[in-house]
């Protein structure tokens, strides 16, 4: 009797575990991942870090505590149980309560939206952000804080395998509202993939805008409905004749959307009065002689310039801010003005002053390169400072200004004389110079309420495609997400070396082509 009992129990028990396949080392043991990570290498660096005692280990019991009610609390509880999924093959349940293994997740409003905290205790770790996106920066950090492992799509476990999370407290908030870089995806075109990805790796860094510099001399790359020939032989070609391309309006929308989604903000630019051969090239009443130039594929600059004083010119730009305007979520239109050489400076203030009016109109704040603090700018218009020689005194008085020095945050300039790639008219950017530097200090005598943050530009002059693209951005976009992130006592170069040197088993994870700086210790990939 006792064996046929037993018997029978083997014969449920086996039938059970066929039905629900046994989970391998359920607990923490010595087959747990330990910490790759170091907490003090979270980057940018966070405002608040105090490592704890102990740890905390995802195991099969774990659980993910979130309001699914909340989309934007899902949506990151999501981005957790994937990002665990991947680093360890585990599957963390959702969960309305508390277990003994926790990840509570979840939104208090605070007075920055941005911000957010970071508790981790061996039973339990809390991820409070004050707002949706410090919801999202808090998994950023968290991210940094879990194997690279986590970072590919195609790896395979054959066992799931328990991974340490080292303890920790976070509080940790922007020092400046504007993290930017931008892509000139006109002199080289930049498909819509490759633009998402480069999304991806600012959403990381916990950067916020991505400025799309839209139209240029050698290509127009957004589809106008309204005006149809400028992505027909406006967007043909690119610098060094390939092939160009272009966003159609629902590629642009489903852009926009995928980097809101991120917490970017996507800041489109059309390029003008200069800079505008492509234009120029698709509609002749856009020219004062009325007859169009032929594309161009070369790469100087200055030379080109809207008819200034013809209404068809303004008609022509409205449109164009019109259509924009309707596809993006942000509240910012970029009408570059930089580089006019076949203006007078009157015409160029009569034509700042007249397409700012149109900017607002749409219900856009109008952004422009520094040139534009030549002129009388309405309260809402932001300066984009890029010269690192140019009149200190008028930028001053800016009400609203982004910080670009060349010599400091433009990616496209060489790393130092062997670099294959990039200019060098600002000089070399080592990235150290790209560090070292506080935005509240480059202009002498403007509020520092006045200064919105920084952004990092990368023209394509050199660069043909995101390999490229990557090689020039980091790893001086994370200096560059440093400096607009943490706050000026968290400054410290040796310290952001060490810091740096930590991210390339990740960035290798990521596939990111960057530069192996030689000041920098790179951490081999395990
Ligand atoms: C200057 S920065 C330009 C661009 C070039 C860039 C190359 C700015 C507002 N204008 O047209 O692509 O230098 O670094």
């Amino acid at each position: 009797m006792r064996k046929l009992f037993l018997f029978a129990a083997i014969v449920f028990l086996g039938a059970c575990a066929r039905r629900h396949p046994p989970v391998v080392a359920p607990q923490a043991g010595p087959t747990t991942v330990k910490p790759q990570a170091r907490v003090a290498d979270v980057l940018p660096r966070p405002a608040v870090l105090e490592p704890r005692d102990g740890e905390f280990v995802v195991t099969p019991q774990t659980v993910i505590a979130a309001d699914r009610s909340n989309a934007d609390v899902a949506r990151v509880a999501d981005m957790v149980a994937q990002y665990i999924k991947r680093a360890s093959g585990l599957a963390v349940k959702p969960s309305s309560g508390a277990a003994a293994s926790t990840i509570s997740l979840s939104i208090t409003a605070g007075e920055n939206p941005e911000a957010y905290q970071i508790t981790v205790a061996p039973d339990r770790i809390s991820v409070v952000g004050s707002g949706p996106a410090g919801l999202f920066y808090g998994f950023q950090t968290l991210r940094q804080l879990m194997p690279v492992a986590g970072e590919y799509e195609a790896l395979l476990f054959q066992q799931p395998r328990p991974f340490a999370i080292p303890a920790v407290h976070i509080a940790d908030e922007p020092r400046f509202e504007w993290r930017g870089a931008m892509l000139d995806v006109a002199r080289h075109f930049f498909s819509v993939d490759d633009v998402k990805r480069y999304v991806d790796l600012l959403a990381l860094h916990k950067m916020n805008r991505l400025h799309l510099h839209l139209a240029d001399d050698q290509g127009w790359r957004i589809e106008i409905k309204s005006r149809p020939a400028l992505t027909g032989i406006g967007a043909a070609t690119e610098v060094g004749g390939t092939p160009g391309g272009y966003y159609t309006q629902q590629q642009f929308a489903d852009l926009v959307a995928y980097a809101d989604a991120r917490f970017v903000t996507i800041v489109p630019e059309i390029d003008m009065p200069g800079h505008t051969n492509a234009a120029l090239s698709a509609y002749p009443e856009l020219n004062c002689n009325g007859t169009s130039p032929p594309p161009y594929t070369g790469t100087e600059v200055g030379f080109s310039a809207f008819c200034v004083d013809s209404d068809a010119t303004y008609a022509f730009i409205d449109d164009i801010v019109r259509e924009i305007a309707g596809l993006v979520t942000g509240a910012y239109f970029h009408a570059g003005g930089d580089e006019v050489k076949t203006l007078t400076p009157e015409q160029y203030a009569r034509f700042v002053s007249r397409v700012q009016t149109i900017v607002a109109s749409h219900g856009k704040q109008m952004v422009g390169w520094d040139e534009i603090a030549a002129v009388d700018l309405l309260p809402t218009t932001i300066v984009q400072h890029w010269r690192p020689k140019t009149d200190m005194d008028r930028l001053a008085r800016a009400r609203r200004l982004i910080l670009s020095p060349g010599d400091r945050a433009y990616l496209d300039m060489k790393y130092d004389d062997d670099t294959m790639l990039g200019l060098k008219w600002a000089g070399l950017v080592p990235l150290q110079q790209a560090y070292d530097w506080d935005p509240l200090k480059i202009v002498p005598g403007i509020a520092p309420a006045s200064i919105l943050g920084v952004e990092a530009p990368l023209w394509s002059e050199t660069t043909a495609n995101l390999r490229d693209v990557e090689f020039m951005a980091f790893p001086r976009l994370a200096a560059i997400a440093e400096v607009a992130w943490s706050s000026e006592k968290a400054h410290d170069w040796q310290a952001f070396r060490a810091r740096l040197g930590a991210q390339a088993p990740r960035w290798t994870a990521l596939g990111i082509n960057f530069y192996r700086d030689p000041q920098i210790d790179w951490r081999p990939i395990k």
